[in-house]
């Protein structure tokens, strides 16, 4: 080992091209090794450890996409570099669904490699959130009873993320995003412990506590605004036939009206339960409940499914938006979707909103609601009357917010805080 800026490893059928990206990396006070067979490959990474892969796409005895495959199956933690003379669409597909398999795919450098791209990728700052969030996946091991604990001592806990119209951009809901505050392992994502809790059959405890914790923040907060707020219910709850019923009571307990409530349901669980899903969204439409299509574009729904069932909103998936601004594909996709929305009559919804042009191509193209960290990140139930205030809108029921906050911090009147 001669440097001490890494170790990059090269798979590339091509020797002459290999020995040409070693010899920059080595420019670059990087080790390198190049190899041209998948075989020589694996044997390297498990001897070498490398801590860069420049991988090569189109290969004669194994194609990148079974190589990245197989180096997720290993666990690899390695940053990789994807290089092709392919087309831009077929590289952003291979570097998607390599980081769904959970790998680290920095960039995808065309080829021919320039110094400059090759520096770009073995120099590019390490993304400490996907760091952190993979650790944290590996670490936390969630058993029966510590869901049974959390429970019975109530640790779930809720962020609301806003919903605002694209147009006007008024604040029109809330989205309801469930956290578990675990008094040792800290505070746990709904993808760790949801799909869990619903193979225990679980969920429905939780749902319970979710529902009436977001029920009594609405009426406290969001209730005077006429606001909505859109809760995710799970694939289990579909078959639940009392369900429907017992969400009208705990809306009439609390003197909340049942249109302000918008249940949010995956695209794939309102497929795999189509039978219960239509009796159950039929009984919650009779009485008033807004019904939508979550995460729209991404699972397995057929065009007919959303014509039986009685959706009244289609969230199309965030994926979509948080690529619209670079990606053509991704566009069309959303403008085909609002048009299919209005055709059916539904409002239809962005997540995954990033950025400012992305929501001026929402608004241009007549998406009526998006959501999204451009417009704001979730946040605990308490900060949202200060967020209300404090954002830069015009419109009544937020100026009436501003004042009020305004004459509480120069102390002129004591409203008390929320
Ligand atoms: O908030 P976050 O991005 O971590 O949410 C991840 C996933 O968990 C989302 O798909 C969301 O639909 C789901 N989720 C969040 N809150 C709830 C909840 O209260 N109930 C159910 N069933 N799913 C939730
Ligand atoms: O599947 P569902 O739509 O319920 O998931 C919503 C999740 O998406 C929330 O947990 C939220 O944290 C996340 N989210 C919301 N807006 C954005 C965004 O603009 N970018 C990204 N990356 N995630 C977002
Ligand atoms: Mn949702």
């Amino acid at each position: 080992m001669k440097w001490a800026n890494g170790r990059v490893l090269i798979l590339d059928d091509d020797a002459t091209i290999g020995r040409g990206i070693s010899l920059l990396a080595e420019h670059l006070e990087v080790d390198a090794i190049s190899v041209c067979h998948p075989n020589d490959f694996f044997a390297t990474i498990d001897q070498w450890n490398p801590t860069h892969i420049i991988l090569d796409l189109v290969m004669p005895e194994m194609d990148g996409v079974e190589v990245l495959q197989l180096l997720a199956g290993n666990g690899c933690v390695s940053r990789i570099a994807i290089s092709s003379s392919m087309g831009q669409r077929i590289l952003n597909a291979t570097k998607q669904s390599a980081a769904e398999h959970g790998l680290d795919v920095v960039c995808v450098l065309p080829k021919p490699l320039t110094m400059k791209s090759l520096k770009e990728f073995l120099f590019s700052p390490i993304d400490l959130s996907v760091a952190t969030v993979a650790q944290n996946r590996s670490e936390t091991v969630i058993t029966k009873v510590d869901l049974l604990d959390a429970i019975a001592r109530r640790e779930f806990c809720l962020v609301f993320q806003p919903k605002i119209h694209c147009k006007t951009r008024d604040l029109v809901g809330f989205e309801v995003l469930v956290r578990w505050e675990h008094p040792s392992k800290g505070l746990i994502m709904p993808d760790h412990f949801i799909p869990l809790s619903e193979r225990l059959g679980l969920i429905g405890l939780i749902t319970d506590q979710i529902v009436e914790q977001a029920l009594n923040w609405y009426a406290r907060t969001a209730a005077v605004h006429g606001l909505s707020v859109s809760i995710n219910v799970s694939a289990k709850t579909l078959g639940d036939i009392d369900f429907a019923d017992w969400l009208d009571d705990m809306c009439q307990k609390a003197g909340i009206p049942n249109d302000v409530i918008v249940l949010e349901v995956t695209e794939t669980a309102a497929v795999v339960n189509q039978l219960s899903a239509l009796d159950m969204f039929t009984r919650l439409r009779l009485k008033g409940f807004q019904v939508s299509i979550d995460d729209f574009g991404i699972g397995n729904s057929s065009l007919a499914m959303l014509a039986r069932l009685p959706f009244s909103e289609i969230k199309v998936d965030k994926s979509f938006a948080m690529k619209a601004g670079s990606n053509e594909e991704c566009r069309a996709i959303i403008r085909s979707t609002v048009s299919l929305g209005h055709g059916l009559n539904l409002t239809v919804v962005a997540e995954g909103v990033e950025d400012e042009a992305t929501l001026n191509f929402l608004s241009e193209i007549g998406c009526e609601l998006a959501q999204g960290y451009h417009i704001a990140r979730p946040m605990p139930g308490g900060s949202i009357l200060d967020w209300m205030a404090q954002r830069d809108c015009a419109c009544t029921k937020c100026e009436i917010e501003k004042d009020s906050t305004m004459l509480r911090m120069s102390g002129e009147i004591a409203i008390p805080a929320p």
